[in-house]
């Protein structure tokens, strides 16, 4: 059964999908869907100076730099990775109360669903490549991350860097559990594609959640913070899509809400999480790609677009 589409999104008898506006100023639909991504102001001087203090005020398990505690996943501090629930839960308050009137004005008709605090430290915080989790069922419909950092981003202190156009490029799960179709060319989208933004302090970096995205370590002398804001259409059930332990040819889907972002483990992605209800499965349509079928996408990227989605 075709998948129920948030308000404002309607679907044509051919199977493209029909967006509404999305951005609140009409001139940025445009180039959100060429590039997969704009940027816009969200927060004032003084703002950010509240903001830079709330932040200071948050007390996570490790205390914003995890090369300082045994056994951490990685280099760079991720809220839902830290084990402090107490921590999760002020963090996502603090998200909402600052953040959840300005990105309304910004983009009306998405809502505020999870959110994560990104810290590298000094000499730290490598990524891996990646596409955002999904967080609906429809997966064509775009769900947006609103990336703002604390201080001005640029290559030197670890910069987000995207992949311009590699939006709904594939028909591609990128779930927690899954397998990455680009894995085997990862140095050339790094030398090719992957370009780093500026963003500065305050500013919303908004992009495409589907879009192939990475960072590098921060080379500055002081630690590098974003906000990541994850939205979602309004009025629409938010979905963790996890691929069935015992057949990987099909996920599963599970309702969840903003509290599961707060009250789950970080391993609860990569299993069956219990107290969830079911939203059923689906096929698994992840496909391995080389390097020449994915430039040879990108050339005709437009043409794709277009296959999909009905743009003016
Ligand atoms: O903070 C970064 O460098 C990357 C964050 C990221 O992957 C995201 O916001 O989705
Ligand atoms: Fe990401």
């Amino acid at each position: 059964m075709a998948a129920t589409l948030p308000p404002g999104y309607t679907r044509e008898a051919d199977g493209r999908l029909r967006p509404p506006q999305i951005f609140a100023d009409s001139s940025l639909d445009g180039p959100f869907w060429d590039d997969g991504f704009v940027s816009r102001p969200v927060l004032n001087p003084e703002e950010l100076v509240d903001l830079r203090a709330r932040f200071a005020a948050l007390a996570p398990y490790d205390g914003f730099d995890p090369t300082t505690i045994d056994g951490a996943r990685c280099t760079y501090h991720c809220t839902f990775l830290d084990e402090d629930r107490g921590y999760r839960r002020s963090s996502d308050e603090l998200v909402r109360d600052v953040f959840a009137d300005k990105l309304k004005a910004i983009v009306p008709g998405y809502t505020i669903l999870s959110s994560n605090i990104y810290v590298k430290p000094s000499g730290h915080g490598r990524f891996e490549i990646h596409q955002n989790w999904p967080t609906i069922e429809a997966l064509d419909v775009p769900t947006l991350t609103v990336w703002v950092p604390l201080q001005d981003t640029n290559f030197g202190n670890g910069t987000i860097r995207l992949a311009r156009g590699s939006h709904h490029l594939f028909p591609d799960v990128a779930a927690a559990s899954s397998d990455r179709f680009f894995d085997e060319f990862q140095t050339e989208l790094i030398d090719n594609y992957l370009e780093p933004v500026d963003v500065r302090a305050g500013e919303g970096l908004i992009f495409d959640d589907s879009l192939l995205h990475w960072s590098g370590a921060n080379r500055s002398d002081r630690p590098r913070v974003t906000f990541q804001i994850e939205m979602i259409p309004n009025d629409t059930q938010a979905i963790l899509w996890i691929r069935n332990p015992s057949d990987p040819t099909v996920f599963d889907l599970w309702e969840i809400d903003k509290e599961y972002w707060i009250e789950y483990p970080m391993e609860s992605v990569l299993t069956t999480p219990e107290g969830l209800p079911s939203a059923g499965q689906r096929p698994n349509p992840n496909q391995h790609i080389t390097f020449e079928e994915f430039e040879d996408a990108m050339r005709r990227r437009k043409e794709i677009l277009h296959s999909k989605y009905c743009l003016s």
